[in-house]
């Protein structure tokens, strides 16, 4: 029986997550922790903690008898430029707490099986942006990406030196509707649709042709799993694997979107965040992943268009008291 700690459950990858993993193993084998209060939904068993508080991790690893920790609390691209510093404490040492606890456990016969996120933000200027490979030159530019790169490294070290089970994918932009994203450059892929079905023209921080790999919230989650639940000797990479879903440009997205909403309109801004964007890939060769572990993308562009237009709800206008 498996025990579970999602750390960073409150937020877009982890709400997610505790809700499926909750579902497979039994509410009360899946203990959600975070920051601050509790505001996911469904959840059994709730640990407001710091991941940077190594004593406190470790104790609620001890106390529930956990034998696999998702570790997803990390600052993203766009606040992790506003916070530099506080961006690579978070994402280093919150790496770095629970790669050393899992060590420690490792060696009294007690393993722990780690999750820990990369993203395309590892990549650079210098990377092949069409198909990138699974081994290629990697030059991040954001703090983010540089945290990402480091930590990449640090999960295959710990493998290699410690017997570290840990695993990781290198998520492209993440689109759903259940939680807010927050602080990515890809999160325009989210607002885009709040915006259509709120009947404003969608004003864009990147330009028309700014294509990037995203994936389906479902697909993300599938993939988490079946990485975790893979056979250890089929993990081959143990630094982070390329997991992609589906790539296309802000112009492509708003058209299906326009198929399914007449008269929808976009405005091309960019910011400070085209920059990150042109920095990173457009489209990723993840057959690295489906030759070790099976992995194959579901959920195509029209799919997820409908999917999300059916499902976000906008927030109700306060009604007037009569
Ligand atoms: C971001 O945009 O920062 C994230 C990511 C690609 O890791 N969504």
């Amino acid at each position: 029986m498996e025990r579970i700690l999602v750390i960073g459950a409150n937020g877009q990858i982890g709400s997610e997550l505790v809700e499926t993993l909750s579902a497979q193993h039994g509410a009360e084998n899946v203990i959600a922790a975070d920051i601050g209060p509790r505001s996911s939904f469904g959840v059994k068993r709730y640990e407001p903690i710091d991941v940077l508080d190594a004593n406190v991790v470790s104790h609620i690893i001890d106390t529930y008898h956990v034998t696999q920790v998702y570790q997803l609390a990390a600052l993203l691209s766009v606040t992790g430029e506003q916070a530099p510093l506080k961006a690579w404490d978070l994402n280093m040492n919150g790496l770095l707490n629970i790669l050393e606890i899992a060590r420690k456990r490792g060696m009294g016969g007690k393993p722990l099986r780690v999750f820990w996120p990369s993203s395309i933000a590892a990549f650079g200027p210098n990377t092949p942006r069409d198909n990138t490979p699974q081994m290629t030159v990697m030059d991040p530019t954001t703090i983010y990406g540089i945290s990402k790169l480091a930590g990449e490294r640090l999960c295959e070290y710990y493998f290699l030196k410690f017997g570290v089970d840990v695993r990781s994918i290198r998520y492209p932009g993440i689109i759903s509707y259940k939680s807010p994203p927050g602080g990515g450059t890809t999160d325009y892929a989210i607002a885009i649709f709040h915006s259509a079905l709120k009947g404003e023209t969608y004003r864009c921080y990147l330009g028309p042709e700014s294509g990037l790999p995203m994936i389906y919230m479902p697909d993300a989650i599938r993939a988490t799993i079946e990485l975790m639940e893979a056979p250890a000797e089929k993990v081959k990479v143990r630094s982070s694997y390329n997991v992609g879903g589906i790539s296309f440009t802000p112009r492509e997205l708003a058209q299906k979107i326009a198929e399914q909403v007449p008269g929808f309109k976009i405005a091309y801004e960019p910011d400070a965040r085209q920059a990150i964007a042109d920095s990173w890939p457009q489209s990723l060769d993840d057959s690295q992943a489906t030759a070790d572990w099976g992995w194959q993308a579901k959920i195509g562009i029209k799919e997820l268009v409908q999917d999300m237009l059916a499902n976000i709800k906008l927030p109700q206008p306060l009604s007037k008291a009569a």
